[in-house]
């Protein structure tokens, strides 16, 4: 198994201000928020980068977009609209290497990339 800061989290070694568990993945808030919500979905399953997903693996990421979808509903901002983000190895901005979906949202977001 491996042993990211997210990994310590899953395993409450660390903690985190969890807002959503299952047996497959967990949300907690991301502890240098960029903007009003900022929350990381993290699978259960081990995939350092997008580049490690395999094919048969397609729901791991599936499931992280739904649980996104879900909170912003739940949470009373899916209307409003929210931006959903994964970040891959260095010219894509990833720190912890374990992969994660940022959710963020609660404010107009500027254009990506801009
Ligand atoms: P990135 O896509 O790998 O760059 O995202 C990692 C995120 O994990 C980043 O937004 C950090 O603020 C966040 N984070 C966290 O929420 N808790 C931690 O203990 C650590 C990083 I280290």
């Amino acid at each position: 198994m491996s042993d990211t800061i997210f990994h310590k989290i899953i395993r409450r070694e660390i903690p985190a201000d969890i807002v959503y568990e299952d047996e497959h993945l967990i949300a907690f808030r991301d502890i240098a928020p960029q903007a009003p919500v900022h929350v990381l979905f993290v699978p259960k399953t081990d995939v350092a980068t997008l580049n490690d997903l395999k094919p048969s693996q397609a729901d791991v990421i599936g499931r992280l977009t739904l649980a996104a979808a879900e909170y912003a509903r739940q949470q009373g901002f899916a209307e409003d609209g929210y931006r959903v983000v994964m970040n891959c190895n260095g010219h894509g901005g990833q720190t912890v290497f374990q992969v994660h979906l940022h959710l963020v949202a609660g404010a107009p977001l500027g254009r990506f990339g801009t």
